[in-house]
């Protein structure tokens, strides 16, 4: 005996207009409240807004594929942009390349960084802290990853600055083919062809988690074209959506002047307010799975090949799991089990290196800043799936 299965709500918005996409939460909350899977007519894509069900969805990789891309067409059939990442890929494949990733980066391997990481920030928030204000995205956010990170992955000094458009590309790509993503691939080949050639082996300095993924080849485990792929893999996640954590979880505090009090006071809860920051602003809000079967998913019938769009943003709003506070900042709040990190076999292997720089930066903030006021409306960057604000100006005390 089958469940009956419901007819999804039909959608004509678009979420990928400008409107919704520098303020997505309005048009989200509209869908959930028509059910935890509608379709969109705009994208012919299903739309997966509930918690539970972008988490069945995430944790059931047999049904909802990886291999077919994050993005809305199914680049099995139609090859994507470059070859295929870790991201979108299945076990067994996924398998091998994520012990080779996990071997490297893990909670044991980031603590030894937390020495080379603290030095940047503790110079960069002393400088900001004299000032009576500053840009918490431009003077900040932006600053501070670029300044660590690819330290850790051994990448050359030299082509740096081709990072953050290159990230650009890869996230914007998540999304449909619109002017945003041209703008974004408007030098797209330079951008790419930089970034390989600091994933190839010869160009890693020894002691970088790059080196250390290159070793994975020694010991047999990938080859060596799937070496250069998870070092793209770790170029291409670990810059913009540590930015926009850094970024977005000032955006919430700078919001809140009696969390920030208390923080100051109990610093020891700064990673609670990370993760309640994250469950509010998730940075990476929406990417696709593909159905390799005939399936239901929130008592909708999906056919097999179809491509289901996942909503992190609205997942971590549904007030069937947060309550009816949902769209509200807590520090009362557990947090735990949001999805910003996604959940599953291929939740972020990079989860402890992006807890470690936004810990970092948020300590040494509340350290050293007695109150961090808005100074002005902060500007959301028009972005396909990500979250974040490419300028907010913020006021300072720091009772000297
Ligand atoms: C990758 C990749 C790219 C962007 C994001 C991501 C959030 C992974 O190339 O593997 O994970």
């Amino acid at each position: 005996m089958s469940t009956p299965t419901i007819e999804p709500a039909v959608f004509s918005g678009d979420p990928y207009s400008e409107k919704h996409l520098l303020d997505p939460y309005p048009f989200l909350a509209s869908l959930q409240e028509a059910g935890p899977v509608s379709w969109l007519e705009s994208q012919q894509t299903y739309a997966v807004v509930g918690y539970a069900e972008v988490y069945e969805v995430l944790t059931d990789f047999e049904t909802y594929v990886s291999s077919g891309g994050l993005g809305p067409r199914d680049i099995r059939k139609d090859d994507g942009w470059r070859p295929p990442s870790i991201l979108e890929s299945d076990p067994p494949i996924h398998t091998l390349m994520r012990r080779a990733l996990t071997g490297v980066i893990n909670p044991g391997t980031v603590r030894a960084l937390r020495g080379d990481f603290t030095a940047p920030a503790v110079t960069l928030v002393d400088e900001l802290s004299r000032r009576p204000g500053f840009d918490a995205i431009k003077d900040l956010a932006e600053k501070y990853p670029i300044q660590v990170f690819p330290d850790a992955v051994g990448i050359p000094m030299e082509g740096r600055e081709h990072l953050l458009p290159y990230g650009n590309m890869v996230f914007n790509a998540f999304g449909p083919e619109n002017y945003i993503y041209h703008q974004a691939f408007a030098e797209g080949d330079e951008h790419a062809r930089v970034v390989m050639n600091a994933c190839k082996r010869e160009s890693l300095t020894d002691d970088g988690f790059g080196a250390g993924i290159w070793a994975k080849v020694e010991e047999g485990l990938i080859t060596e074209d799937q070496a250069a792929l998870l070092v793209r893999a770790l170029l291409s996640a670990g810059v913009d959506t540590t930015i926009f954590g850094i970024g977005n979880t000032l955006a919430v505090l700078a919001r809140h002047p009696a969390a920030w009090a208390r923080l100051r006071k109990e610093p020891s809860l700064a990673k609670f307010a990370i993760d309640e920051a994250l469950r509010l602003e998730s940075p990476f809000q929406k990417f696709h799975r593909t159905t390799t079967v005939d399936t239901v998913l929130g008592g909708v019938d999906i056919p097999a090949g179809s491509k289901v769009q996942l909503f992190i943003g609205a997942a971590n709003r549904d007030p069937k799991k947060w309550g009816a506070d949902a769209n509200e900042f807590s520090l009362e709040r557990s947090s735990s089990g949001h999805v910003a990190f996604g959940m599953g076999l291929h939740q972020c292997v990079g989860q402890p290196i992006a807890r470690l720089e936004m810990e970092i930066v948020l300590q040494q903030m509340l350290e050293k800043i007695h109150t961090l006021e808005l100074d002005g409306e902060p500007t959301p960057i028009l972005h396909n799936v990500l979250r974040g604000f490419e300028s907010m100006p913020v006021r300072i005390t720091t009772g000297s």
